[in-house]
């Protein structure tokens, strides 16, 4: 759905879920100063039992001027357009209001399909969504200072400070938008009201510790999930405490954030596998957020309170996964077949061939951004599901060769490029020249059989997850050289010898 197809309408509701978020305001607020502009009557709406009453949200409505109503009791039929943002019609949290036509703008996970809507549940925010489609309007979203404060603190919100389930274009946002330091300031130092500090008091009090883990597990009353953000920052802290989840019980299910301090743990990692089958989550290596689907949760373990479970399944990912680091362990060769890469062709880009020594870049890839400054030995190899490696050229020269082929990368999200100066508009794709692994060189290989956190040789400060059936394989000819090889990877990029 583009915006445009919106102006056909007279009149158009823009409803946010019941206890509006700052998400939903914002969202709220971009369609409305894009209707307005384009003189179309409109109105941001929401119902259910509260009216909004958390400090920082009235003092966002407020000082940016977001014209939102109210509605304690069910309204007559709307004569136009109903318009649900950061929620869908019908959900239990969107109090049902009936209009001629419903569409809907969201980024939860599909809840029914309408014919006019627009649904990203990958993005960190429904801000982000809205901010794309103003872009892709040519709306200038910079050019109103109060708008575009909104959608910050609508990303920066929903993401518990840009740390939880951003994708790439949250980051172009977050990177992009210029908003009011000084407002948002104001709004973060009015968060917390005081029933949220003694329910935030009493979750500490009841955590849960696992001594032989060095884990919390921290059951908090239903609060923002603001507040739950701001617990897992604190419990982390605490000295015999490497990682820890603190969660609430939330609309449909259970919100959970996830933090880690030690590099044998990412929280993004740890927060996927709490998750695994009844939910879904994200974020960075130190702080990760999720939610689980009370349905399915239920359905898998429906005999488990979710203390139970939470406490079992962190021991589980502790007792169940084998860390290694390359540097001093001595891998059982005899075991190991023998295989070379095939010809897979990748992309290699060379930063020195495009920009002076000393430029900083930024690779924005689907899971993170990778920094580097041009030195002149820096090599950068991307496979077809654009996942990017940071390779030296001596590395890249002895394990890889120019192909004559040529390169092209079908990954769904192609890794962006951004510089310090010099060239700022050059594409990635345009730097990448084909080349192939170089078939001289002999791997061993074997399927692992238990999950394995590796920390490879040239980078110590984080490990590679491989799970049970994936494979790990070191160089023939240098057996400190170890690395994991995914299974789904592992028969279109090696050969047997
Ligand atoms: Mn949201």
């Amino acid at each position: 759905m583009k915006l445009n197809e919106l102006l056909k309408y007279n009149n158009i509701y823009i409803q946010c879920h019941d206890n509006p978020d700052a998400d939903a305001l914002a969202s709220a607020y971009g369609l409305y100063q894009y209707l307005k502009s384009n003189n179309i009557n409109c109105y941001i709406v929401y119902g259910g039992r509260n009216q909004i009453t958390k400090p920082n949200l009235k003092l966002m409505i407020d000082a940016l001027h977001i014209p939102v109503n109210y509605l304690p009791e069910k309204a007559d039929k709307f004569d136009g357009l109903l318009l649900t943002v950061d929620c869908q019609y019908g959900q239990g949290n969107v109090t049902p209001l009936s209009a001629e036509q419903v569409a809907c703008i969201d980024h939860h996970q599909p809840y029914t399909s309408i014919p006019m809507q627009e649904i990203r549940p990958y993005l960190g925010s429904c801000s982000t969504l809205i901010w794309k489609m103003l872009l892709d309007e040519g709306y200038d979203v910079n050019s109103d200072k109060y708008l575009s404060t909104a959608l910050y603190y609508g990303l920066m919100t929903d993401t518990s400070n840009f740390v939880e389930s951003l994708h790439p274009l949250d980051r172009d946002m977050q990177d992009g938008i210029i908003y009011d330091k000084n407002l948002i300031t104001r709004f973060v130092n009015s968060n917390i009201s005081i029933k949220e500090l003694e329910i935030a008091g009493i979750a500490l009090i009841r955590h849960i510790y696992n001594d032989d883990h060095r884990f919390a597990v921290v059951h908090s009353e239903t609060c923002d999930p603001n507040i739950l953000g701001l617990i897992s920052d604190l419990v982390v802290q605490v000295d015999k405490i490497d990682t820890c989840v603190v969660y609430n019980n939330a609309e449909g299910g259970f919100k959970l954030s996830v933090r880690s301090c030690i590099k044998e743990v990412k929280a993004n990692e740890l927060v996927e596998y709490l998750t695994e089958q009844i939910g879904s989550g994200g974020g960075h290596t130190d702080k990760a957020g999720g939610f689980i689907f009370e349905n399915m949760y239920e359905s898998l373990y429906p005999t488990i309170n979710t203390e139970t479970y939470f406490g079992l399944r962190m021991t589980k990912y502790f007792d169940e996964t084998k860390i290694i680091y390359a540097s001093d362990y001595n891998i059982d060769t005899g075991s190991m077949a023998k295989y070379k890469k095939s010809n897979n062709v990748l992309g290699c880009f060379i930063p020195d061939e495009y920009y002076p020594l000393g430029t900083k870049l930024t690779i924005r890839t689907m899971d993170n951004d990778i920094q580097l400054t041009v030195d002149g030995k820096n090599c950068v190899i991307t496979d077809s599901d654009g996942n990017v490696e940071l390779v030296s050229k001596a590395e890249y020269s002895a394990k890889y060769k120019l192909s004559a082929d040529s390169y092209e990368c079908p990954a769904k999200y192609m890794p962006s490029l951004k510089s310090s100066k010099d060239n700022p508009g050059l594409q990635f794709e345009q730097c990448l020249t084909a080349c192939v692994p170089n078939e001289e060189n002999v791997y061993l290989v074997k399927e692992l059989d238990k999950d394995v956190k590796l920390f490879y040789l040239n980078n110590e400060d984080s490990y590679v997850l491989g799970k049970k059936g994936d494979y790990i394989a070191c160089n023939e000819s240098d057996t400190k050289d170890v690395f994991i090889v995914r299974r789904a990877n592992f028969t279109k990029e090696y050969v047997a010898l």
